[in-house]
């Protein structure tokens, strides 16, 4: 890598990055990056006035230098003289820069976590140790229906999030969309979000929940609301049923756990598969959702995320590869 790679690189994966607050890509996270501005230029502003004061106090030593004993005694009764006249002003500018820095957080707040009176769109979204459940309302009229680890939003409307949690503490974060707000078991949060700019944008728990916390993260698509639309009717929709090896071992080792919906499994003590591989990835954004890495994962969940919740299932290799292709065709 050339040395003018390193700054680029450092840029792009920081900066310009699918998880980052200093690329706001929604209203609210918007509001934070402009708080942030604020709290640099006051920074900046107190920075500079130390920097002069200390360079006129070193300007007037050096115009002195080689005077005498008396020659030093008056230049520090000067600069003393000096400071104490520019203690008010000191004093009123620490007090206006407070004010304007107190100001400026509190209107951001407002805008940050400001609830609107019943947005369109509500979506549910449940912190389980290490994954997200995902609950959209079907258009038609009907209940709730589950997806898992990717969360879709269509720009410029404004969208209830409905959060909670089922077993310890998580915490919400898609920084390039809105704050972190916490979820908390027993309890629910609203956080209503407005996303501007179409993408892929991700999204971590920001509460260290356990030892797979960092694999806790999970896909934002901002879309366009036809495309939105779009996505949310193949989700409602159900799995076409399949006779095959696949779906029958998965009936037998994995419905008690997982739901397919159209294909009679109901479990929900982890994600909702119904489209499984028509998600972008794979245990909460652990690996790309590829048909090897489903393979990988239902064969060795406990060597890819140590801890997870997800057993070691003892399949034979031509039982595992049948159930990763059953499940690489729920698209
Ligand atoms: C005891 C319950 C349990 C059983 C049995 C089980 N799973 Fe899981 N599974 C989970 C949990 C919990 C997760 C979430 C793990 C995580 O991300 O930390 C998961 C995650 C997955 C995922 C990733 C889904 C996503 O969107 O990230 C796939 C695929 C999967 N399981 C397939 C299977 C298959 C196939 C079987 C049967 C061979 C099976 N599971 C058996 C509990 C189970
Ligand atoms: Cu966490």
């Amino acid at each position: 890598m050339s040395a003018r790679a390193i700054p680029a690189c450092l840029l792009l994966s920081g900066c310009m990055g699918t998880q980052s607050a200093l690329a706001p890509a929604g209203d609210q996270a918007r509001a934070l990056f402009s708080l942030l501005g604020l709290m640099l230029w006051v920074a900046a502003a107190v920075y500079a006035v130390v920097i002069a004061g200390l360079g006129w106090a070193l300007w007037r030593a050096w115009r002195r230098r080689g005077a005498d004993a008396r020659g030093e005694a008056a230049l520090l009764r000067g600069t003393d003289a000096a400071l104490t006249r520019a203690l008010p002003l000191t004093a009123g500018a620490i007090v206006l820069g407070l004010t304007v820095l107190i100001t400026g957080s509190f209107f951001a707040d407002r805008a940050v976590f400001a609830t609107r009176a019943g947005p369109a769109l509500e979506v549910r979204v449940t912190g389980h140790q290490w994954w997200w459940r995902i609950q959209y309302r079907d258009p038609a009229g009907g209940g709730w229906i589950e997806t898992a680890n990717e969360l879709h939003l269509p720009q410029g409307q404004t969208v209830r999030l409905v959060l909670g949690a089922a077993d310890v503490i998580h915490s919400f974060w898609v920084p390039n969309v809105a704050g972190k707000l916490d979820m908390i078991p027993g309890r629910t949060n609203r956080l209503d979000v407005t996303a501007r700019r179409p993408g892929w944008y991700r999204g971590q728990c920001a509460e260290f929940c356990g030892t797979q916390h960092a694999h806790m993260a999970f896909d934002v698509r901002v879309e366009s609301p036809a495309a939105f639309r779009a996505w949310l009717a193949a989700q409602v929709a159900p799995a076409a049923p399949s006779a095959g090896r696949g779906a029958a071992v998965f009936q037998a080792t994995c419905a008690a756990c997982h739901a397919i919906r159209g294909a009679g499994a109901a479990g929900r003590a982890g994600p909702d598969l119904t489209h499984v591989a028509a998600r972008r990835s794979l245990a909460a954004g652990t690996l790309a959702m590829t048909r090897g890495n489903l393979q990988g994962w239902i064969a060795q969940p406990q060597a890819i995320k140590p801890g997870t919740s997800m057993p070691q299932i003892p399949l034979t290799p031509a039982d595992a590869d049948a159930v990763a292709a059953y499940l690489a065709t729920l698209r």
